[in-house]
Protein backbone atom coordinates (compact mmCIF):
# COMPACT_ATOMS: atom_id res chain seq x y z
CA UNK A 1 0.00 0.00 0.00
CA UNK A 2 1.46 3.22 -0.60
CA UNK A 3 2.49 4.84 2.43
CA UNK A 4 0.47 7.99 2.34
CA UNK A 5 -2.51 5.79 2.33
CA UNK A 6 -1.71 3.56 4.68
CA UNK A 7 -0.81 7.09 6.97
CA UNK A 8 -3.95 8.27 5.97
CA UNK A 9 -5.66 5.16 6.77
CA UNK A 10 -4.07 5.17 10.48
CA UNK A 11 -5.73 8.76 10.91
CA UNK A 12 -9.07 7.70 9.99
CA UNK A 13 -8.76 4.53 12.48
CA UNK A 14 -7.16 7.16 15.14
CA UNK A 15 -9.81 10.08 14.66
CA UNK A 16 -13.20 7.53 14.37
CA UNK A 17 -14.87 11.22 15.73
CA UNK A 18 -14.76 12.69 12.44
CA UNK A 19 -16.77 10.56 10.84
CA UNK A 20 -20.26 12.10 11.20
CA UNK A 21 -22.29 8.79 10.81
CA UNK A 22 -21.78 5.32 12.38
CA UNK A 23 -23.03 1.64 11.34
CA UNK A 24 -24.54 0.22 14.93
CA UNK A 25 -25.06 -3.50 15.29
CA UNK A 26 -27.33 -4.49 18.32
CA UNK A 27 -28.41 -8.31 18.90
CA UNK A 28 -31.89 -8.79 20.02
CA UNK A 29 -32.33 -12.12 21.97
CA UNK A 30 -36.06 -12.95 21.63
CA UNK A 31 -36.22 -15.05 24.82
CA UNK A 32 -38.79 -15.67 27.21
CA UNK A 33 -38.37 -14.55 31.09
CA UNK A 34 -40.92 -14.92 34.10
CA UNK A 35 -42.23 -11.71 35.36
CA UNK A 36 -44.13 -10.63 38.34
CA UNK A 37 -46.73 -7.98 37.97
CA UNK A 38 -49.58 -7.69 40.32
CA UNK A 39 -48.25 -9.98 42.77
CA UNK A 40 -48.65 -12.77 40.28
CA UNK A 41 -46.39 -14.31 38.01
CA UNK A 42 -46.13 -15.63 34.09
CA UNK A 43 -43.63 -16.11 31.50
CA UNK A 44 -43.64 -13.42 28.82
CA UNK A 45 -41.76 -13.03 25.46
CA UNK A 46 -39.15 -10.35 25.94
CA UNK A 47 -35.95 -8.67 24.22
CA UNK A 48 -32.63 -9.46 25.92
CA UNK A 49 -35.13 -10.65 29.18
CA UNK A 50 -36.34 -6.89 29.40
CA UNK A 51 -39.52 -5.43 30.18
CA UNK A 52 -39.89 -2.77 28.39
CA UNK A 53 -36.99 -4.29 25.93
CA UNK A 54 -33.85 -2.22 25.37
CA UNK A 55 -33.56 1.07 24.35
CA UNK A 56 -31.81 1.29 20.46
CA UNK A 57 -29.93 4.47 20.41
CA UNK A 58 -28.53 5.82 17.15
CA UNK A 59 -27.93 9.43 15.65
CA UNK A 60 -29.33 10.96 12.67
CA UNK A 61 -27.64 9.45 9.36
CA UNK A 62 -26.85 6.10 11.38
CA UNK A 63 -27.23 2.75 9.98
CA UNK A 64 -28.68 0.90 12.56
CA UNK A 65 -28.28 -3.03 12.23
CA UNK A 66 -30.28 -5.15 14.60
CA UNK A 67 -29.78 -9.15 14.30
CA UNK A 68 -33.05 -10.47 16.00
CA UNK A 69 -32.51 -13.97 16.95
CA UNK A 70 -35.87 -16.43 17.90
CA UNK A 71 -35.46 -18.39 20.95
CA UNK A 72 -39.21 -18.62 21.19
CA UNK A 73 -41.95 -20.88 19.77
CA UNK A 74 -43.68 -17.72 18.47
CA UNK A 75 -43.32 -16.89 14.53
CA UNK A 76 -42.10 -12.85 14.99
CA UNK A 77 -41.11 -10.18 13.67
CA UNK A 78 -39.95 -6.55 14.74
CA UNK A 79 -40.96 -3.29 13.63
CA UNK A 80 -39.75 -0.26 14.03
CA UNK A 81 -42.16 1.82 14.23
CA UNK A 82 -41.88 5.54 12.76
CA UNK A 83 -38.80 5.23 10.99
CA UNK A 84 -39.07 5.90 7.28
CA UNK A 85 -37.42 3.20 5.87
CA UNK A 86 -37.04 4.90 2.59
CA UNK A 87 -36.23 1.87 -0.16
CA UNK A 88 -35.84 -0.48 2.60
CA UNK A 89 -39.03 -2.12 3.17
CA UNK A 90 -37.14 -5.35 3.88
CA UNK A 91 -36.60 -3.91 7.60
CA UNK A 92 -39.84 -2.39 8.30
CA UNK A 93 -40.88 -5.67 9.97
CA UNK A 94 -44.73 -6.24 9.84
CA UNK A 95 -45.08 -9.81 9.78
CA UNK A 96 -47.02 -10.84 6.25
CA UNK A 97 -46.34 -7.35 5.05
CA UNK A 98 -42.97 -6.72 4.42
CA UNK A 99 -41.42 -10.20 5.46
CA UNK A 100 -42.25 -13.36 6.19
CA UNK A 101 -41.72 -13.68 10.20
CA UNK A 102 -39.08 -15.10 11.60
CA UNK A 103 -39.29 -18.51 12.85
CA UNK A 104 -38.17 -20.62 16.22
CA UNK A 105 -34.42 -20.97 16.13
CA UNK A 106 -33.86 -18.37 13.40
CA UNK A 107 -33.00 -15.13 12.83
CA UNK A 108 -33.28 -12.20 10.79
CA UNK A 109 -30.71 -8.78 10.10
CA UNK A 110 -32.65 -5.24 10.28
CA UNK A 111 -30.87 -2.80 8.11
CA UNK A 112 -32.06 0.51 7.47
CA UNK A 113 -30.26 4.53 7.78
CA UNK A 114 -32.12 6.97 10.03
CA UNK A 115 -32.36 9.67 7.22
CA UNK A 116 -33.92 13.23 8.13
CA UNK A 117 -35.57 12.28 11.66
CA UNK A 118 -34.60 12.69 14.96
CA UNK A 119 -36.35 12.38 18.10
CA UNK A 120 -37.91 9.63 20.18
CA UNK A 121 -39.79 6.27 18.28
CA UNK A 122 -40.39 2.91 19.43
CA UNK A 123 -40.05 -0.88 18.86
CA UNK A 124 -42.40 -3.50 18.74
CA UNK A 125 -43.08 -7.22 17.69
CA UNK A 126 -45.56 -6.89 14.46
CA UNK A 127 -47.10 -9.98 14.91
CA UNK A 128 -49.91 -11.41 16.85
CA UNK A 129 -50.21 -9.65 19.96
CA UNK A 130 -46.41 -9.73 21.25
CA UNK A 131 -45.99 -6.47 21.15
CA UNK A 132 -47.70 -6.49 24.68
CA UNK A 133 -44.13 -6.91 26.08
CA UNK A 134 -42.18 -6.60 23.06
CA UNK A 135 -41.50 -3.48 22.94
CA UNK A 136 -38.56 -0.45 24.02
CA UNK A 137 -37.50 3.15 22.69
CA UNK A 138 -35.37 4.06 20.01
CA UNK A 139 -34.21 7.09 20.46
CA UNK A 140 -32.64 8.89 17.39
CA UNK A 141 -29.97 11.95 18.54
CA UNK A 142 -29.15 14.82 16.17
CA UNK A 143 -26.42 14.84 14.10
CA UNK A 144 -22.99 15.15 16.05
CA UNK A 145 -22.48 19.33 16.71
CA UNK A 146 -25.89 19.63 16.27
CA UNK A 147 -28.52 21.15 19.18
CA UNK A 148 -31.66 20.69 19.76
CA UNK A 149 -34.15 23.72 18.80
CA UNK A 150 -34.78 23.92 22.58
CA UNK A 151 -32.79 24.59 25.94
CA UNK A 152 -30.75 21.49 26.39
CA UNK A 153 -32.45 20.07 29.06
CA UNK A 154 -29.65 18.33 32.24
CA UNK A 155 -30.98 14.82 31.70
CA UNK A 156 -33.22 12.55 29.59
CA UNK A 157 -35.26 9.69 30.76
CA UNK A 158 -36.75 7.31 28.07
CA UNK A 159 -40.82 6.31 30.06
CA UNK A 160 -42.58 4.05 28.31
CA UNK A 161 -46.29 3.44 28.84
CA UNK A 162 -47.77 0.25 28.72
CA UNK A 163 -50.77 -2.28 29.81
CA UNK A 164 -50.06 -5.57 32.14
CA UNK A 165 -52.52 -8.58 31.72
CA UNK A 166 -52.51 -11.45 34.85
CA UNK A 167 -53.26 -14.07 31.76
CA UNK A 168 -51.27 -14.84 28.65
CA UNK A 169 -52.10 -12.03 26.29
CA UNK A 170 -52.60 -14.83 22.95
CA UNK A 171 -55.28 -16.55 25.56
CA UNK A 172 -56.74 -13.20 25.71
CA UNK A 173 -57.18 -12.51 22.27
CA UNK A 174 -57.74 -16.08 21.56
CA UNK A 175 -60.19 -16.35 23.21
CA UNK A 176 -61.98 -13.48 22.60
CA UNK A 177 -61.60 -14.60 18.57
CA UNK A 178 -63.14 -17.69 19.11
CA UNK A 179 -66.32 -16.28 20.85
CA UNK A 180 -66.54 -13.29 17.82
CA UNK A 181 -66.82 -10.92 21.45
CA UNK A 182 -64.35 -8.32 22.51
CA UNK A 183 -61.38 -9.12 24.60
CA UNK A 184 -60.66 -8.79 27.94
CA UNK A 185 -59.35 -5.14 29.00
CA UNK A 186 -55.48 -5.32 30.66
CA UNK A 187 -55.27 -5.75 34.49
CA UNK A 188 -53.40 -2.29 34.94
CA UNK A 189 -51.22 0.18 32.87
CA UNK A 190 -47.91 0.59 33.60
CA UNK A 191 -44.76 3.06 33.20
CA UNK A 192 -41.72 1.78 32.59
CA UNK A 193 -42.94 -1.86 33.30
CA UNK A 194 -44.14 -1.22 36.80
CA UNK A 195 -48.32 0.02 37.46
CA UNK A 196 -47.15 1.17 40.81
CA UNK A 197 -49.00 0.21 44.17
CA UNK A 198 -52.96 -0.84 43.70
CA UNK A 199 -55.28 -2.14 46.04
CA UNK A 200 -55.05 -5.70 45.37
CA UNK A 201 -51.44 -5.32 45.09
CA UNK A 202 -49.87 -2.87 47.37
CA UNK A 203 -46.76 -4.02 48.35
CA UNK A 204 -45.52 -3.52 44.36
CA UNK A 205 -43.24 -0.77 43.93
CA UNK A 206 -43.34 1.91 41.00
CA UNK A 207 -41.13 3.76 38.54
CA UNK A 208 -39.06 6.54 40.57
CA UNK A 209 -37.16 8.84 38.77
CA UNK A 210 -35.01 11.21 40.67
CA UNK A 211 -34.60 14.78 40.02
CA UNK A 212 -32.45 17.14 41.34
CA UNK A 213 -33.76 20.98 41.93
CA UNK A 214 -33.33 23.81 39.57
CA UNK A 215 -32.39 20.44 36.46
CA UNK A 216 -34.51 20.79 33.38
CA UNK A 217 -35.10 17.09 32.54
CA UNK A 218 -36.51 15.37 28.52
CA UNK A 219 -38.74 12.96 28.92
CA UNK A 220 -39.18 10.82 26.13
CA UNK A 221 -42.99 9.46 26.33
CA UNK A 222 -44.02 6.41 24.82
CA UNK A 223 -47.37 4.95 24.35
CA UNK A 224 -46.37 0.83 24.07
CA UNK A 225 -50.21 0.13 25.43
CA UNK A 226 -52.01 -2.59 22.85
CA UNK A 227 -55.04 -0.22 23.33
CA UNK A 228 -55.43 1.96 25.20
CA UNK A 229 -55.28 5.64 25.14
CA UNK A 230 -53.81 7.73 27.61
CA UNK A 231 -53.12 10.62 29.57
CA UNK A 232 -50.13 11.31 31.22
CA UNK A 233 -49.16 14.14 34.04
CA UNK A 234 -46.84 15.23 36.85
CA UNK A 235 -48.19 16.23 40.06
CA UNK A 236 -47.84 20.05 40.69
CA UNK A 237 -45.09 20.02 37.82
CA UNK A 238 -46.04 21.96 34.00
CA UNK A 239 -44.96 20.02 30.75
CA UNK A 240 -43.40 22.00 27.75
CA UNK A 241 -43.93 19.84 24.93
CA UNK A 242 -41.24 19.97 21.98
CA UNK A 243 -41.37 17.12 19.91
CA UNK A 244 -43.95 14.58 18.83
CA UNK A 245 -43.38 11.29 16.48
CA UNK A 246 -39.92 12.22 15.84
CA UNK A 247 -40.83 15.50 14.52
CA UNK A 248 -40.15 19.22 16.45
CA UNK A 249 -43.34 21.02 17.46
CA UNK A 250 -43.78 24.70 18.69
CA UNK A 251 -43.37 24.22 22.27
CA UNK A 252 -46.61 24.34 24.41
CA UNK A 253 -47.02 24.19 27.93
CA UNK A 254 -49.57 21.55 29.59
CA UNK A 255 -50.10 19.92 32.47
CA UNK A 256 -51.26 16.64 30.68
CA UNK A 257 -50.58 14.86 27.83
CA UNK A 258 -52.79 12.67 26.02
CA UNK A 259 -50.68 9.92 23.55
CA UNK A 260 -51.98 6.80 22.01
CA UNK A 261 -50.71 3.64 21.50
CA UNK A 262 -48.11 4.14 18.95
CA UNK A 263 -47.48 7.55 19.49
CA UNK A 264 -44.02 9.07 21.17
CA UNK A 265 -44.01 12.40 22.78
CA UNK A 266 -41.38 15.09 24.28
CA UNK A 267 -41.50 16.97 26.49
CA UNK A 268 -39.19 18.89 29.04
CA UNK A 269 -39.81 19.32 33.08
CA UNK A 270 -38.53 21.60 35.13
CA UNK A 271 -37.88 20.04 38.88
CA UNK A 272 -38.37 23.72 39.71
CA UNK A 273 -40.62 22.62 43.07
CA UNK A 274 -40.12 22.28 46.71
CA UNK A 275 -37.95 19.02 47.19
CA UNK A 276 -40.62 16.19 47.77
CA UNK A 277 -41.59 13.05 46.26
CA UNK A 278 -44.33 13.97 43.40
CA UNK A 279 -46.78 11.64 41.48
CA UNK A 280 -46.61 10.64 38.41
CA UNK A 281 -49.79 9.14 36.52
CA UNK A 282 -50.95 7.37 33.01
CA UNK A 283 -54.60 6.92 33.01
CA UNK A 284 -57.31 5.73 30.38
CA UNK A 285 -59.05 8.15 27.46
CA UNK A 286 -62.17 6.66 26.55
CA UNK A 287 -64.94 8.87 25.17
CA UNK A 288 -66.92 6.13 23.79
CA UNK A 289 -69.53 3.64 25.70
CA UNK A 290 -66.47 1.15 25.27
CA UNK A 291 -65.09 -0.85 28.53
CA UNK A 292 -61.41 -0.16 29.47
CA UNK A 293 -58.89 -0.86 32.18
CA UNK A 294 -60.02 2.29 34.52
CA UNK A 295 -56.90 1.68 36.80
CA UNK A 296 -54.21 4.19 37.32
CA UNK A 297 -50.64 3.42 36.55
CA UNK A 298 -48.45 5.64 38.99
CA UNK A 299 -44.74 6.42 39.67
CA UNK A 300 -42.73 9.14 41.58
CA UNK A 301 -40.54 12.40 41.01
CA UNK A 302 -38.06 12.15 43.31
CA UNK A 303 -36.07 15.07 44.80
CA UNK A 304 -33.05 14.79 45.82
CA UNK A 305 -32.47 15.45 49.71
CA UNK A 306 -36.45 14.67 50.09
CA UNK A 307 -36.84 13.51 53.71
CA UNK A 308 -37.64 9.95 54.16
CA UNK A 309 -41.00 10.07 56.20
CA UNK A 310 -42.08 12.99 52.83
CA UNK A 311 -45.46 12.40 52.23
CA UNK A 312 -46.27 12.07 48.18
CA UNK A 313 -48.23 14.85 46.63
CA UNK A 314 -50.94 13.18 45.08
CA UNK A 315 -52.38 14.28 41.42
CA UNK A 316 -56.32 13.62 40.35
CA UNK A 317 -56.17 11.70 36.81
CA UNK A 318 -58.73 13.83 34.16
CA UNK A 319 -61.72 12.06 34.14
CA UNK A 320 -61.97 8.95 31.45
CA UNK A 321 -64.01 10.78 29.21
CA UNK A 322 -62.26 14.23 29.24
CA UNK A 323 -62.95 14.95 25.44
CA UNK A 324 -62.11 18.32 26.30
CA UNK A 325 -58.61 17.83 27.62
CA UNK A 326 -57.79 15.85 24.87
CA UNK A 327 -58.84 17.86 22.49
CA UNK A 328 -57.11 20.66 23.93
CA UNK A 329 -53.73 19.23 23.70
CA UNK A 330 -54.23 17.77 20.01
CA UNK A 331 -55.45 21.07 18.79
CA UNK A 332 -52.10 22.44 20.38
CA UNK A 333 -49.57 20.98 18.58
CA UNK A 334 -48.10 22.75 15.35
CA UNK A 335 -44.71 21.94 13.31
CA UNK A 336 -42.08 23.92 14.61
CA UNK A 337 -41.93 25.38 10.65
CA UNK A 338 -38.56 27.15 10.94
CA UNK A 339 -35.70 27.70 8.28
CA UNK A 340 -33.96 24.80 9.47
CA UNK A 341 -36.68 22.16 9.56
CA UNK A 342 -39.61 23.19 7.35
CA UNK A 343 -42.68 21.57 7.42
CA UNK A 344 -43.10 20.53 3.93
CA UNK A 345 -46.93 20.18 3.57
CA UNK A 346 -47.83 18.73 0.23
CA UNK A 347 -49.64 21.91 -1.44
CA UNK A 348 -51.20 20.49 -4.41
CA UNK A 349 -52.48 16.88 -4.23
CA UNK A 350 -52.85 13.87 -6.92
CA UNK A 351 -54.57 11.78 -4.85
CA UNK A 352 -57.78 12.76 -3.05
CA UNK A 353 -58.99 9.71 -1.17
CA UNK A 354 -61.61 9.42 1.98
CA UNK A 355 -61.37 6.41 4.17
CA UNK A 356 -64.58 5.38 6.38
CA UNK A 357 -62.65 3.87 9.67
CA UNK A 358 -64.65 1.87 11.72
CA UNK A 359 -66.47 -1.91 12.95
CA UNK A 360 -68.62 -4.63 11.45
CA UNK A 361 -70.17 -7.76 12.02
CA UNK A 362 -69.85 -11.08 10.04
CA UNK A 363 -71.47 -14.31 10.67
CA UNK A 364 -69.55 -16.54 12.55
CA UNK A 365 -71.40 -19.63 12.85
CA UNK A 366 -68.64 -21.59 15.23
CA UNK A 367 -68.94 -18.22 17.45
CA UNK A 368 -71.39 -19.45 20.20
CA UNK A 369 -70.87 -16.58 22.45
CA UNK A 370 -71.31 -14.49 19.66
CA UNK A 371 -74.56 -15.94 18.98
CA UNK A 372 -73.50 -16.99 15.45
CA UNK A 373 -72.04 -13.23 14.77
CA UNK A 374 -68.54 -11.56 15.20
CA UNK A 375 -67.17 -8.09 15.99
CA UNK A 376 -64.75 -7.18 12.52
CA UNK A 377 -63.40 -3.83 11.51
CA UNK A 378 -62.83 -2.18 8.23
CA UNK A 379 -61.57 0.92 6.28
CA UNK A 380 -63.92 1.52 3.62
CA UNK A 381 -66.47 -1.66 4.37
CA UNK A 382 -62.97 -4.34 3.78
CA UNK A 383 -61.80 -5.96 6.41
CA UNK A 384 -58.50 -7.11 5.60
CA UNK A 385 -57.44 -10.69 5.39
CA UNK A 386 -53.75 -11.80 6.02
CA UNK A 387 -51.62 -13.26 3.35
CA UNK A 388 -49.03 -16.06 3.83
CA UNK A 389 -46.83 -14.77 1.98
CA UNK A 390 -45.73 -11.25 2.28
CA UNK A 391 -47.28 -8.48 -0.07
CA UNK A 392 -43.36 -6.72 -0.37
CA UNK A 393 -42.26 -10.21 -1.75
CA UNK A 394 -44.62 -10.52 -3.99
CA UNK A 395 -44.80 -6.95 -4.94
CA UNK A 396 -40.75 -7.07 -5.80
CA UNK A 397 -40.99 -10.91 -7.55
CA UNK A 398 -43.85 -10.85 -9.34
CA UNK A 399 -45.74 -13.27 -7.09
CA UNK A 400 -49.50 -12.79 -8.35
CA UNK A 401 -52.61 -14.17 -6.92
CA UNK A 402 -51.26 -12.63 -3.34
CA UNK A 403 -52.94 -9.15 -3.21
CA UNK A 404 -55.18 -7.30 -5.48
CA UNK A 405 -54.68 -3.35 -6.05
CA UNK A 406 -58.16 -2.31 -6.01
CA UNK A 407 -58.53 -1.09 -2.78
CA UNK A 408 -61.51 1.46 -3.06
CA UNK A 409 -60.34 5.49 -3.01
CA UNK A 410 -63.85 5.85 -1.38
CA UNK A 411 -66.50 4.09 0.44
CA UNK A 412 -68.79 1.68 -1.52
CA UNK A 413 -71.44 2.56 0.25
CA UNK A 414 -72.66 6.49 1.39
CA UNK A 415 -74.16 6.46 4.50
CA UNK A 416 -74.49 8.58 7.33
CA UNK A 417 -71.01 7.79 8.82
CA UNK A 418 -71.48 8.93 12.21
CA UNK A 419 -75.43 9.12 12.28
CA UNK A 420 -77.71 5.98 12.29
CA UNK A 421 -76.08 3.04 11.04
CA UNK A 422 -76.68 1.14 7.71
CA UNK A 423 -79.30 -1.55 7.95
CA UNK A 424 -76.48 -4.43 7.22
CA UNK A 425 -73.17 -3.95 9.67
CA UNK A 426 -71.66 -6.67 7.47
CA UNK A 427 -68.37 -6.19 5.41
CA UNK A 428 -66.63 -7.34 2.61
CA UNK A 429 -62.95 -9.52 3.09
CA UNK A 430 -59.66 -8.69 1.26
CA UNK A 431 -56.62 -8.51 0.24
CA UNK A 432 -56.32 -5.09 -1.41
CA UNK A 433 -53.84 -2.41 -1.38
CA UNK A 434 -54.11 1.13 -2.89
CA UNK A 435 -51.67 1.84 -5.46
CA UNK A 436 -49.55 5.21 -5.98
CA UNK A 437 -47.00 6.13 -8.56
CA UNK A 438 -43.86 7.66 -7.22
CA UNK A 439 -43.79 10.99 -5.59
CA UNK A 440 -47.48 11.45 -5.84
CA UNK A 441 -49.29 13.51 -3.18
CA UNK A 442 -52.24 12.26 -1.14
CA UNK A 443 -54.65 13.67 0.80
CA UNK A 444 -56.55 11.47 2.51
CA UNK A 445 -59.92 11.89 4.80
CA UNK A 446 -60.20 9.33 7.81
CA UNK A 447 -63.86 8.85 9.16
CA UNK A 448 -65.25 7.45 11.66
CA UNK A 449 -67.94 5.40 11.81
CA UNK A 450 -70.65 5.17 14.33
CA UNK A 451 -71.37 1.39 13.81
CA UNK A 452 -71.31 -0.33 16.79
CA UNK A 453 -70.01 2.32 18.89
CA UNK A 454 -67.88 5.76 17.43
CA UNK A 455 -64.41 5.37 18.75
CA UNK A 456 -60.79 7.26 18.69
CA UNK A 457 -58.85 5.06 16.03
CA UNK A 458 -55.02 5.52 15.93
CA UNK A 459 -54.25 5.16 12.54
CA UNK A 460 -50.53 4.41 11.83
CA UNK A 461 -48.63 4.57 8.31
CA UNK A 462 -45.86 2.94 7.86
CA UNK A 463 -43.12 4.08 6.13
CA UNK A 464 -43.92 7.87 5.99
CA UNK A 465 -44.97 10.92 7.95
CA UNK A 466 -48.11 13.14 7.25
CA UNK A 467 -49.28 15.93 7.79
CA UNK A 468 -52.18 16.67 10.08
CA UNK A 469 -54.00 19.23 8.18
CA UNK A 470 -57.34 19.34 9.43
CA UNK A 471 -59.73 17.64 11.75
CA UNK A 472 -63.38 18.05 12.97
CA UNK A 473 -66.31 16.61 14.61
CA UNK A 474 -69.25 14.14 12.30
CA UNK A 475 -69.13 13.37 8.61
CA UNK A 476 -66.23 15.43 6.67
CA UNK A 477 -67.87 18.27 4.36
CA UNK A 478 -65.37 18.26 1.27
CA UNK A 479 -66.72 21.44 -0.04
CA UNK A 480 -66.59 23.63 3.47
CA UNK A 481 -64.04 21.99 5.81
CA UNK A 482 -61.01 22.18 2.84
CA UNK A 483 -61.45 25.92 4.20
CA UNK A 484 -59.91 25.20 7.53
CA UNK A 485 -57.36 23.30 6.31
CA UNK A 486 -54.11 24.59 8.09
CA UNK A 487 -51.04 24.15 4.81
CA UNK A 488 -48.78 26.35 6.70
CA UNK A 489 -47.54 24.50 10.16
CA UNK A 490 -49.67 21.18 10.63
CA UNK A 491 -48.17 18.70 12.93
CA UNK A 492 -46.13 16.10 11.18
CA UNK A 493 -46.49 12.39 12.72
CA UNK A 494 -46.95 9.05 11.98
CA UNK A 495 -49.69 7.86 14.13
CA UNK A 496 -53.01 10.01 14.49
CA UNK A 497 -56.40 9.58 16.56
CA UNK A 498 -59.34 9.66 14.25
CA UNK A 499 -61.37 11.32 16.83
CA UNK A 500 -65.00 9.41 18.31
CA UNK A 501 -67.33 10.41 15.93
CA UNK A 502 -65.39 12.74 13.84
CA UNK A 503 -62.52 12.77 10.97
CA UNK A 504 -59.27 13.66 10.61
CA UNK A 505 -57.59 14.69 7.22
CA UNK A 506 -53.61 14.15 6.61
CA UNK A 507 -51.32 14.71 3.28
CA UNK A 508 -48.42 12.91 2.66
CA UNK A 509 -46.21 12.40 -0.71
CA UNK A 510 -45.64 8.83 -1.66
CA UNK A 511 -41.31 9.21 -2.21
CA UNK A 512 -41.06 6.39 -0.42
CA UNK A 513 -41.41 2.89 -2.70
CA UNK A 514 -42.29 -0.02 -1.34
CA UNK A 515 -45.43 -1.50 0.06
CA UNK A 516 -46.69 0.42 3.19
CA UNK A 517 -49.05 -0.72 6.03
CA UNK A 518 -51.63 1.63 7.42
CA UNK A 519 -54.23 0.24 10.12
CA UNK A 520 -55.48 1.37 13.72
CA UNK A 521 -52.78 0.86 16.19
CA UNK A 522 -55.36 -0.32 18.59
CA UNK A 523 -54.36 -3.98 18.76
CA UNK A 524 -57.59 -5.21 19.18
CA UNK A 525 -59.40 -3.54 15.74
CA UNK A 526 -56.29 -4.43 13.98
CA UNK A 527 -56.87 -8.14 14.82
CA UNK A 528 -60.08 -7.41 13.63
CA UNK A 529 -59.49 -6.15 10.11
CA UNK A 530 -58.43 -2.64 10.69
CA UNK A 531 -55.96 -3.09 8.43
CA UNK A 532 -54.64 -1.86 4.69
CA UNK A 533 -51.42 -1.22 2.48
CA UNK A 534 -50.31 1.81 -0.01
CA UNK A 535 -48.23 -0.21 -2.84
CA UNK A 536 -45.80 2.87 -3.54
CA UNK A 537 -43.90 1.80 -7.57
CA UNK A 538 -40.74 2.53 -8.11
CA UNK A 539 -39.83 5.92 -9.75
CA UNK A 540 -37.52 6.38 -12.78
CA UNK A 541 -34.70 8.23 -11.13
CA UNK A 542 -31.48 6.99 -9.76
CA UNK A 543 -32.36 6.12 -5.81
CA UNK A 544 -35.86 5.89 -6.88
CA UNK A 545 -36.52 2.11 -6.13
CA UNK A 546 -36.93 -0.32 -3.89
CA UNK A 547 -33.53 -2.20 -2.75
CA UNK A 548 -33.23 -5.35 -3.20
CA UNK A 549 -34.03 -8.17 -0.21
CA UNK A 550 -31.48 -8.86 2.03
CA UNK A 551 -29.31 -12.22 1.31
CA UNK A 552 -31.24 -13.78 4.27
CA UNK A 553 -34.54 -14.04 2.39
CA UNK A 554 -32.51 -16.62 0.06
CA UNK A 555 -31.80 -18.47 3.05
CA UNK A 556 -28.14 -17.89 3.34
CA UNK A 557 -26.89 -17.47 6.68
CA UNK A 558 -28.30 -13.62 8.00
CA UNK A 559 -24.41 -12.70 9.35
CA UNK A 560 -24.15 -9.05 10.35
CA UNK A 561 -22.12 -7.80 7.46
CA UNK A 562 -19.85 -5.42 8.53
CA UNK A 563 -19.98 -3.03 4.80
CA UNK A 564 -23.57 -2.66 3.81
CA UNK A 565 -25.07 -0.91 0.68
CA UNK A 566 -25.38 2.49 1.09
CA UNK A 567 -28.40 4.49 -0.30
CA UNK A 568 -26.65 5.22 -3.33
CA UNK A 569 -25.21 2.26 -4.23
CA UNK A 570 -21.53 2.51 -2.83
CA UNK A 571 -20.37 0.74 0.11
CA UNK A 572 -20.39 2.51 3.69
CA UNK A 573 -17.36 3.41 4.98
CA UNK A 574 -18.33 4.77 8.85
CA UNK A 575 -17.04 3.15 11.70
CA UNK A 576 -18.80 0.18 12.82
CA UNK A 577 -19.59 0.40 16.36
CA UNK A 578 -21.47 -2.11 18.83
CA UNK A 579 -23.57 -0.54 21.16
CA UNK A 580 -24.75 -2.19 23.80
CA UNK A 581 -28.64 -2.14 23.90
CA UNK A 582 -29.91 -0.38 26.33
CA UNK A 583 -26.79 1.35 27.50
CA UNK A 584 -26.44 5.82 26.98
CA UNK A 585 -24.01 7.40 27.49
CA UNK A 586 -25.17 11.36 27.61
CA UNK A 587 -23.07 12.48 24.60
CA UNK A 588 -22.85 9.61 22.50
CA UNK A 589 -19.48 9.23 22.38
CA UNK A 590 -17.21 6.89 21.11
CA UNK A 591 -15.58 6.34 24.57
CA UNK A 592 -18.92 4.89 25.56
CA UNK A 593 -18.56 2.35 22.64
CA UNK A 594 -16.93 -0.28 21.29
CA UNK A 595 -15.14 0.53 17.93
CA UNK A 596 -14.50 -2.18 15.35
CU1 LIG B 1 -59.17 1.50 15.93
Amino acid sequence: MNSWVRILVHVALLFPVLVDSAVRQYTFDVVMKNTTRLCSSKPIVTVNGQFPGPTLYAREDDTVLVKVVNHVNYNLSIHWHGIRQLRTGWADGPAYITQCPIQTGQSYVYNFTITGQRGTLLWHAHILWLRSTVHGAIVIFPKRGVPYPFPKPDDEVVVVLGEWWKSDTEAVINEALKSGLAPNVSDAHTINGHPGPISNCPSQGGFTLPVENGKTYMLRLINAALNEELFFKIAGHELTVVEVDATYVKPFKTDTILIAPGQTTNVLVSADQKSGIYMVAASPFMDSPIAVDNLTATATLHYSGTLANTGTTLTTPPPQNATPIANNFVNSLRSLNSKKYPALVPQTIDHNLFFTVGLGINPCPTCKAGNGSRAVAAMNNVTFVMPTTALLQAHFFNISGVFTTDFPGNPPHVFNYTGTPPSSLQTTNGTKVFRLAYNTTVQLVLQDTSILAPENHPIHLHGFNFFAIGRGLGNYNPKTDPRNFNLVDPVERNTIGVPAGGWVAIRFRADNPGVWFMHCHLEIHTTWGLKMAFLVDNGKGPNQSLLPPPIAQFGRPPDLVVAVPAINGSMVSAPVVITQAGFLDDNMDTDAETVV
